[in-house]
């Protein structure tokens, strides 16, 4: 039996989001979110859920501190909700909104867990929405104010700030496909989303820098690698279309300051835009959005298979039968996380890297003793931190490690159907119990290291 171990000052954590776990919806001047909304509307999540309650993690906050402390982690990554903190989207600052993260990150600290912030991880006020949401540059300045009062209350005591959460996520699934909130369809407007999310990171850059000393600052991406179905060059390039679609688009301008020219002319081949003028960008902007950050956040859970079909159109291949997939339908492909690791190490030397979301939807019930043994989720933490220690083997600066998730919570369209947490939560009790795989990790913490 082989053992993987860790570096000795490796971060060990476990993620969440607000509006997938806090609940709390009308709680302290909280103003509705584009997902508050989005769920209102029947159809849009499959159990015919809501966030209005989730985890009730508003009231239950100190409880589940305790269980990361159970745990042994490190660090807690979490978002904050901006409907909390500026209820009208723009303007007055809602105090006791605020009282809330800064009870939350004293009680991290006191059990020393360091607290890693997301300012956004996709619940935009429904106000800024309608005007337009992110397709406004106007909001990604309101961005700028909303993240100036966090940093004014919470800079003395966060260190490690993540500006958005998965940027290719809010644009094409909630402006292009329509899967997510806002449930929009607009592959032009999706690039202009896109672009505005880029430049407020850029612009939130300084201004958390210059109120929370000594801190990290940088931008979480979910990143998945393409592999082609076959060696014909048809499916190479297929693979270069997805590529250039889902991950280059974000970390050319993160890094090199400019958009992938091939992805451009994709765009332009869909009619997405009319030339490879790009109308969304003013002057300054790509150096904004390539200022420098201290990390990134890479959250992996599968890779895509690429082929052209017969009309030449890149699509993704289904995952052959004899392949283990998730309940969310998505391969276990463990090596696509070493595969990532290299690729964008590689091609964008990031100063350091966390691997800020890795888990899996897999259901389980309580046996007749009340135990959750979910062997298939502890496999798949397994393998994947085996394949991440061996990265940083090979010379990639991974920081750390955040288990997705603590709890089983609100999975945007899918409700409360999938499940990805250590603890499971009961809708109606909202106990937490810990699966197999919690006493796993805290063990897996303890040893910092792995076992095959
Ligand atoms: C994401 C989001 C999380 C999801 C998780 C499982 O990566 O999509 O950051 O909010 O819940 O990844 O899909």
């Amino acid at each position: 039996m082989a053992s993987y171990k860790f570096p000795d000052d490796f971060l060990w954590g476990v993620a969440t989001s607000s509006q997938q776990i806090e609940g709390g919806r009308h709680e302290a001047g909280r103003s509705e979110s584009i997902w508050d909304r989005f769920a209102s509307i029947a159809g849009n999540i499959d159990d015919g859920s809501n966030p209005d309650v989730t985890c009730d993690h508003y009231n239950r906050y100190r409880e589940d501190i305790r269980l990361m402390s159970d745990l042994g982690v490190d660090s807690y990554r979490f978002s904050v909700s901006w409907p909390r903190i500026i209820p009208e989207g723009i303007g007055a600052v809602n105090e006791k909104g605020l009282d809330f993260y800064d009870s939350l990150v004293d009680e991290l600290l006191e059990n020393n867990i360091k607290p890693f912030l997301t300012l956004y991880h996709w619940d935009l006020p429904q106000i800024l929405q309608d005007k337009g949401g992110w397709a406004n540059r106007d909001i990604a300045k309101s961005f700028i104010d909303y993240t100036q009062a966090v940093v004014n209350r919470l800079g003395d005591r966060v260190k490690m700030w993540s500006t958005h959460n998965e940027p290719w996520c809010i644009t094409t699934l909630g402006y292009e496909e329509g899967h997510h909130a806002p449930g929009l369809k607009n592959p032009a407007e999706a690039l202009r989303v896109a672009h505005h999310l880029m430049l407020s990171h850029g612009w939130a850059i300084d201004v958390i820098r210059r109120a929370s000393d000594k801190s990290e600052v940088g931008i979480v991406h979910n990143y998945c690698p393409a592999y082609p179905h076959s060696d014909s060059p048809e499916d190479h390039d297929a693979v270069r279309w997805f590529d250039g679609f889902f991950n280059r688009w974000y970390l050319e301008p993160l890094y090199n300051g400019s958009y992938p020219l091939d992805a451009i002319e994709d765009r332009v081949r869909a009619g997405h835009l009319e030339s490879s003028e790009l109308p969304f960008v003013e002057d300054g902007d790509m150096d904004i959005i390539s200022s420098p950050t201290d990390f990134l956040g890479l959250n992996y859970y599968s890779r895509t298979i690429m082929k052209k079909d017969n009309s030449g159109k890149a699509v993704a291949v289904p995952a052959a039968p004899k392949e283990e997939l998730t309940d969310m339908g998505w391969e276990v492909f463990p090596k696509g996380l070493y595969d990532s690791l290299i690729n964008v190490n590689e091609k964008y030397q990031p100063k350091k890297i966390y691997i800020a979301e890795n888990g899996a939807a897999f259901s389980y019930d309580a046996d007749k003793n009340g135990e959750i043994t979910d062997s298939r989720r502890i496999a798949y933490f397994r393998d994947h931190l085996m394949n991440a220690q061996k990265a940083i083997k090979a010379g990639v600066p991974l920081a750390g490690y955040y288990a997705w998730s603590l709890l089983d919570n609100f999975e945007w369209g899918f409700g409360f159907e999938k499940r990805f947490g250590l603890y499971a939560v009961d809708p109606d009790t909202q106990n937490r119990t810990a699966k197999k795989s919690a006493s796993w990790y805290s063990g897996t913490i303890t040893s910092n290291s792995v076992e095959d």
